[in-house]
């Protein structure tokens, strides 16, 4: 096994029976051991970590099936309205920890283990992260799904299950390199397959026009969505909801036997592949025609799988007291559509309601319109979808026809209600008909037909609402809303920082804060206690050995667990500009070779860790990756400063490493240019386990620093509403750069880290690339004020016990950003949802 241990044989000496005498642990460990027998994945008696994983696994899904049947049931007799999740990406990451802990059984499953001869945290690691998300996007969903469960709210998820999440990050020499990742490689414990819930989609095919006007797509290529069920328990209740997971699948007949038997295997099955091709991975690159057909696949995949479901589910729970109104839909069913790729969930539950059930178009509209919301994660243009018109055409011709009709109705209303709009009328269509490139605009669908539409962060939602989304705020005011984002408290401080959490509710004399996150607040007063900040202290140092250990283990880099432990970890994306940090290490780095020793002696130690992917095609932020490894080669193995500075590239970043390395973190980086990154949320990660932000007014950086207080955060850098002028001063060559900018890029030009060509990298970064967005992000801009923050930093360090206290109002000050809270706002402010408990 991967510990190198033996895989051990199967212990006899525990009865599987359950006794009402013995005691939980025993229980566990039986029926432990009852599933290493009978559950026929390994061969039988082995009982490595492995096997003891699976076993464990599986012993909690029998609870958790349990209590999700109840639930079932019980939402079937409240006959609640619910909510449907859709979303293309959940980043779950482990499931075992968090279930133990949502269940409450640490104790009795650590103790089972033991009797079997393991650890829990060593049989927990043996798991694979379900990563099928691609950032904070889907980490958010994820985050959702727990405080759905948790608040009894009656809500799901839907999403596809891909059979290959995102990629693995490896480091050669040459950078990244992407390896597929194998989640699926034995199978997971935690999915149960529903054979009883299929459901079919076309793809291509054409519009027939019945004798009475109505119509019906008929032909294509049909696929079966088979339902794959993951059970969520929320925390400290029975409710247990689901996050369904489509999987697409050929059927019988789609083999061609004749041509099978000449010979033609390829084909014969060529139906089969085409299916088996719309889940295989998350986020097919789209450079081609065929690779935005596929991921065009996907999406109505999933919107037409999830809205047949929840039809039919409609129609089950109504048989009770008779045959529903379709007009009480919208009281029975709220969906949700996590950014734009679930769009078609629009047009698709319009012609499920006319072409199947016989609507007219009012009436259908009607339904729709108060159905569905859209929560917008991004203003950046190039993230905006815009699918070809004539793709859509080809691929979903009735939906076309759908969309059309959408559109001609709107613009006739705004023709026919607001002359003074009529110079926008082609920026506000769903339509886009320029003829070199005719597109739909997906997020203008979007607003059309939603009832509510969302920003993630105070900001990003003002933004929304004076820029991308003015003109529609003046036809529909109340439109528009902001929903900051959350994280769950859970996974991001109980289940990763026992240590701290047990502090936390020893100073605040309960647990209650796990799931009422604003009572952090009563740490305020205790954030000068010498006692408090010592605990706090020893707690922090644990998770810095930890991580320290983990960091030499996965790089060989060993670092030194007393030195300020400054972290970035998200996506790698020029806006989040990675390279304004490397840039600041590097300007570190050469100062510190320029000091004498004494004077180095007086330097705060840092150890700057790096983390996070590089989209594939992305070339630039593969640059970047590049630098980073370069520089840290380079400093970690110079003897006159790698006692002051070490750098490290965290390889893989994923939930789990994101697990190990937040807990264990002093000051972490939220440094984009003001204006794009729409919330952020590791940034609330970082600030709830007591780690200090440096950071730009930007997302929910703004509303972080408002509630740990401003003392307690180092802020730099221009606001958003000061980047358009300094973007056009930059065009007219008015931009003076800082001598430390310059002699930070000379420096890498000179060659010190390599021999790689950082050239095009740099040259992003002048006034005038030849692309006309020369340094478009602002990094020269913002890189002395980012210096004059850092240098604050290291002499805020330097006093221990004013740091500590910082760190302590850090904690105290992040209630606010609890998923709890989030979600509890979307439910009562779009979903208009009720708590549905289990007894
Ligand atoms: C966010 C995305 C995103 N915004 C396109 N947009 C994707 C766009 O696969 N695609 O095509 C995938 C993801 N992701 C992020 O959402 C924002 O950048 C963060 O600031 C925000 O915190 C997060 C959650 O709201």
């Amino acid at each position: 096994n991967a510990n190198g241990k033996a895989a051990t044989s199967l212990p006899e000496k525990i009865s599987a029976k359950a006794n009402p005498e013995a005691n939980e642990a025993t229980e566990i460990a039986g029926n432990i051991i009852y599933h290493a027998k009978y559950s026929p994945h390994f061969s039988p008696l082995k009982f490595g970590p492995e096997q003891a994983l699976y076993a464990t696994a599986e012993s909690l899904r029998d609870r958790l099936i349990q209590l999700w049947n109840e639930t079932y049931v019980h939402f079937n007799k409240v006959d609640p309205k619910q909510t449907y999740y859709l979303s293309m990406e959940y980043l779950q990451g482990r499931a075992l920890t968090n279930a133990i802990g949502n269940l409450n059984l640490q104790g009795p499953y650590a103790d089972a283990l033991r009797k079997l001869g393991y650890e829990l945290e060593e049989i927990a690691e043996q798991e694979k992260d379900a990563a099928l998300g691609n950032g904070g996007l889907g980490r958010l969903a994820s985050c959702f799904l727990d405080s759905m469960a948790t608040l009894n709210l009656p809500a799901w998820g839907y999403g596809l299950r891909y059979r290959h999440g995102l990629f693995k990050q490896i480091i050669t020499k040459k950078g990244q390199e992407e390896i597929p990742e194998d989640w699926l490689e034995k199978f997971s414990p935690w999915e149960i397959v529903r054979h009883d819930v299929v459901f079919p989609v076309r793809f291509f095919g054409k519009v027939q026009i019945n004798p009475d006007g109505s119509r019906k797509w008929v032909g294509g290529d049909v696929v079966q969505a088979l339902a794959y069920d993951v059970p969520i328990p929320g925390y400290n209740t029975k409710n247990t909801i689901s996050l369904r997971l489509w999987e697409a699948k050929a059927r019988a007949e789609d083999l061609d036997l004749f041509q099978f038997n000449e010979g033609e295997y390829e084909l014969a099955a060529q139906l089969h592949s085409r299916a088996q091709q719309i889940c295989t991975v998350l986020y097919p690159g789209d450079a081609t025609e065929n690779g935005k057909l596929l991921r065009l696949k996907q999406q109505f995949f999933l919107c037409s799988a999830s809205l047949q479901d929840i039809i039919s589910r409609f129609h089950e729970r109504s048989t009770a007291e008779g045959s529903r109104k379709w007009s009480d839909f919208p009281s029975k069913v709220a969906v949700q559509m996590n950014d734009t790729h679930p769009t078609l969930a629009i047009p698709e539950l319009m012609r499920l309601l006319m072409d199947d059930n016989g609507l007219g178009w009012d009436e259908a509209w009607d339904v729709t319109s108060r159905t569905v919301a859209y929560t917008n994660h991004t203003v950046l243009p190039e993230a905006l979808e815009k699918w070809s018109q004539s793709l859509m055409w080809k691929l979903l011709p009735r939906h076309m026809e759908i969309i059309e009709e959408i559109d001609k109705r709107f613009v006739q209303t705004i023709r026919d209600t607001r002359v003074d709009l009529e110079d926008k009328i082609s920026s506000l269509s769903i339509l886009d008909n320029n003829p070199q490139k005719p597109v739909v605009r997906m997020a203008n669908l979007c607003v059309v037909s939603s009832h509510t539409v969302n920003g993630v962060a105070q900001l990003h939602s003002d933004i929304l609402k004076a820029e991308l989304f003015a003109d529609y705020v003046s036809i529909w005011p109340n439109k528009f809303q902001n929903k900051t984002n959350g994280i769950t408290p859970r996974r991001w401080l109980r289940f990763c920082s026992p240590e701290l959490s047990d502090i936390i509710t020893k100073w605040l004399k309960t647990d209650k804060w796990i799931t009422d996150l604003d009572l952090l607040t009563g740490l305020r007063q205790f954030a000068d206690n010498e006692e408090l900040q010592s605990e706090w202290a020893s707690a922090k140092t644990a998770n810095k050995k930890r991580l320290a250990q983990y960091i030499e283990r996965v790089t060989g880099v060993s670092i030194d667990p007393t030195s300020l432990f400054d972290i970035q970890v998200k996506r790698i994306h020029e806006y989040k500009r990675q390279l304004m940090n490397i840039l600041g290490v590097i300007y570190r780095f050469k100062k510190l070779k320029e000091m004498k020793p004494e004077e180095r002696k007086k330097t705060v130690p840092r150890t700057v860790m790096i983390g996070g992917k590089a989209f594939a095609t992305y070339t630039n932020a593969k640059r970047i990756v590049k630098l980073v490894n370069d520089v840290g080669d380079v400093v970690n193995s110079d003897p006159e400063v790698n006692e002051y500075l070490k750098v490290v590239f965290v390889p893989n970043y994923n939930v789990t490493v994101a697990e190990m390395l937040i807990p264990g973190s002093e000051l972490s980086q939220h440094i984009s240019t003001a204006g794009m990154e729409a919330s952020g949320t590791s940034n609330m990660k970082f600030a709830l386990n007591g780690c200090l932000i440096i950071g730009t007014l930007d997302g929910a950086n703004v509303e972080i620093r408002e509630e740990v207080g401003e003392e307690n955060f180092f802020l730099f850098g221009a606001t958003a509403d000061q980047v358009p002028r300094l973007r056009k001063e930059r065009e007219d060559g008015l931009f003076k750069p800082d001598p430390r900018f310059e002699e930070a890029k000379q420096f890498v030009k000179s060659g010190v880290f390599g021999s790689y060509d950082y050239g095009p990298l740099l040259d992003s970064l002048e006034g005038n690339t030849g692309f006309g967005r020369g340094d478009y992000f602002l990094v020269g801009y913002d890189f002395p004020s980012y210096m004059d923050a850092q240098a604050k930093v290291d002499e805020a360090y330097k006093d221990r016990k004013g740091w500590l206290k910082m760190s302590i109002l850090s904690t105290a000050g992040s209630g606010k950003f609890s998923s709890d809270r989030t979600i509890a706002q979307y439910a009562k402010e779009i979903w208009n949802i009720e708590a549905c408990p289990v007894p």
